[in-house]
């Protein structure tokens, strides 16, 4: 049995904000498990499992995912590891999932981190990324900002009315960006 309840940050922020890149040096400087949904959902894809094509139909066209899907993917993760510090990345998407993870998991989240980066930098930078992902073309990224501007930034503005959401500037090197995250993980283990 467990030790201690989880501790659960969400990271949030638009497709290219920085989620991936600013997670790594968190769980590098401050001993978290970094959880990526999105990588979770890659993961489904690749070992072939029953939900494995509807999930990259759905990637592919930048939707979003059935939160009962993903949120049993997170659970699994969180119930399997032995630390109690998680980052979520790139969940909860929706109000629905949002929704769904409290209830499922029994908890909220203890805070929220949100890369706030203008539009045209998150383009540039998911197009110069060239790691194959089915999601960065011109055309799916299109549809990612529309759906994160219609149904993420809701959940982000539920989490700033319960005083949980620390915003940060995405712009700038991804260094000079984790000096303000730094200050804000310090301040929770103080
Ligand atoms: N980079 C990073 N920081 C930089 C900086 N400061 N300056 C310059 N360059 C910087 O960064 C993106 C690129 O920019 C990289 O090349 C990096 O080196 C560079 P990254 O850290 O990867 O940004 P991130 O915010 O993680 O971008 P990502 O593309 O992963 O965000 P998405 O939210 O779009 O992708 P995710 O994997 O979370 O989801 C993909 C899809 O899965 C969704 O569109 C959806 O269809 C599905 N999904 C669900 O359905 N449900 C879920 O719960 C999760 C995903
Ligand atoms: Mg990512």
């Amino acid at each position: 049995s467990k030790e201690k309840l989880p501790f659960i940050t969400f990271v949030l922020g638009g497709p290219g904000s920085g989620k991936g890149t600013q997670c790594a040096k968190i769980v590098e400087t401050f001993g978290y498990i970094h959880l990526s949904a999105g990588d979770l959902l890659r993961k489904e894809i690749a070992s072939n499992s029953e939900n494995g094509a509807m999930i990259l139909d759905t990637i592919k066209e930048g939707k979003i995912v059935p939160s009962g899907i993903t949120v049993k993917l997170i659970q699994k993760e969180i119930e399997s590891s032995d630390n109690y510090k998680f980052l979520i990345d790139g969940f909860p998407r929706c109000e629905e999932n949002r929704i769904a993870f409290e209830q499922i998991i029994g908890m909220e989240p203890n805070n929220v981190l949100f890369f706030d980066c203008p539009e045209d930098e998150m383009v540039k930078r998911v197009l110069s990324r060239n790691e194959g992902r089915v999601d960065d073309n011109i055309d799916t990224i299109k549809k990612r900002l529309k759906v994160f501007s219609a149904l993420n930034l809701p959940v982000i503005k539920h989490y700033t009315e319960k005083g949980k959401v620390y915003k940060v500037n995405a712009v700038g090197s991804a260094d000079e960006v984790f000096e303000q995250v730094r200050p804000i993980f310090t301040e929770f283990w103080m």
